[in-house]
């Protein structure tokens, strides 16, 4: 009989998340499928988050709620319906002790330690990262961070403060001109694109890898005069070299341009922010994971961030991260 003739072709892409999860839960034994659950959930929920972004102006979800965030920053309504919904999702799953997000203040507390609950995971989350930039269509982004379950502080909140060398997961999505969502569990680094027409997110890239070199730089310049003076010296000498400049202001989007593309991403330390602006735990961290496991560097300036002991939740620091030529051109300036 002859084989039937198939009418898929190449780009019909079958491999979805959910498949893909499923297929490396499959490749360790002891797995019980509670790791998955929680990929899945940022899945679920970071799908809902897509939906009520690209119809931001259709309905009533644009602006800002009149509040402060934690930061005292204005919360856009926005934030905090993302918020809601990964804590929503995530609390569903057995395997969530903790969820931390730069929404609330406290670490959130889902286990029940008077029944002696031992799940094992601990999330943390920025979950609409560069959201004051909605009303312009710019590309914002839900950024995220899984850690084991640290047990051995009488306090369950000092389990979210652990080095990012710790991360078990990270990874981000992005709500831009497509839906994408990049992920490592530690292994790599791999890139999905939600298809709207069936609602699941599909691989595209199964072995992410920056370019080791690309003369472009992602930094707001309008704080240069108060950088310091080593980092001042770099974007000079960035200046005279044929380098481009991309800055979006949107922390997700010009790091995915950065991943895809190459190049070097900074938020140094300024005179209104001198530990930098961005936040180690749900930021910085995440990024960094992410980009060292596609073959980048990611410094707070002089440490390697993922080697930073974090001491507070919303704890901010400056970021360096990119091609690993690029980012080993901008540190022979800060030595
Ligand atoms: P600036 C967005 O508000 C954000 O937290 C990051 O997404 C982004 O990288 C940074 O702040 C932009 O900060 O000071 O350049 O506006």
């Amino acid at each position: 009989m002859n084989p039937v003739e198939t009418l898929l072709t190449e780009s019909d892409n079958l491999t979805s998340l959910q498949s893909y999860l499923l297929s490396e839960e499959d490749k360790h034994p002891d797995a019980t499928g509670r790791f998955t659950w929680i990929l899945s959930a940022i899945s679920l929920s970071t799908k809902f988050i897509s939906d009520k972004v690209r119809r931001a102006r259709l309905q009533d979800v644009l602006g800002s709620l009149g509040s402060q965030n934690v930061h005292d920053e204005s919360q856009q309504k926005l934030d905090v319906i993302a918020d809601e919904a990964l804590i929503r999702c995530l609390r569903s799953r057995n395997s969530v002790a903790i969820v931390a997000s730069e929404e609330n203040e406290e670490p959130i507390i889902v286990e029940n330690y008077n029944q002696g609950d031992q799940r094992p995971y601990v999330v943390l989350f920025d979950p609409l990262d560069g959201s004051s930039n909605l009303d312009t269509c710019c590309g914002i982004g839900t950024i995220f961070s899984v850690l084991e379950h640290d047990r051995r502080s009488n306090n369950p909140k000092e389990s979210v403060l652990q080095p990012g060398y710790r991360q078990v997961a990270a990874g981000y999505v992005i709500y831009g001109s497509s839906t994408v969502l990049v992920m490592t569990t530690g292994s790599g680094v791999q890139m999905f694109v939600l298809d709207p027409s069936i609602g699941a997110y599909m691989l595209v890239n199964e072995n992410v890898q920056i370019p080791t070199a690309h003369k472009s730089y992602s930094v707001n310049e309008a704080y240069i005069e108060s950088f310091p003076k080593s980092y001042q010296n770099y974007l000079h000498y960035a200046h005279k070299n044929g380098y481009s400049s991309r800055y979006v202001g949107s922390m997700v989007a010009d790091v995915h341009r950065i991943l895809v593309k190459g190049g070097v991403f900074l938020y140094p330390p300024t005179e209104k922010a001198p530990e930098g602006k961005l936040r180690l735990l749900y930021e910085a961290n995440p990024m960094a994971m992410i980009i060292e496991q596609a073959g980048g560097k990611a410094y707070t300036g002089t440490q390697r961030t993922l080697e930073l002991q974090p001491t507070e939740v919303h704890q901010r620091v400056s970021v360096l991260l990119g091609s690993s030529d690029e980012v080993d051109k901008v540190l022979s300036f800060l030595e």
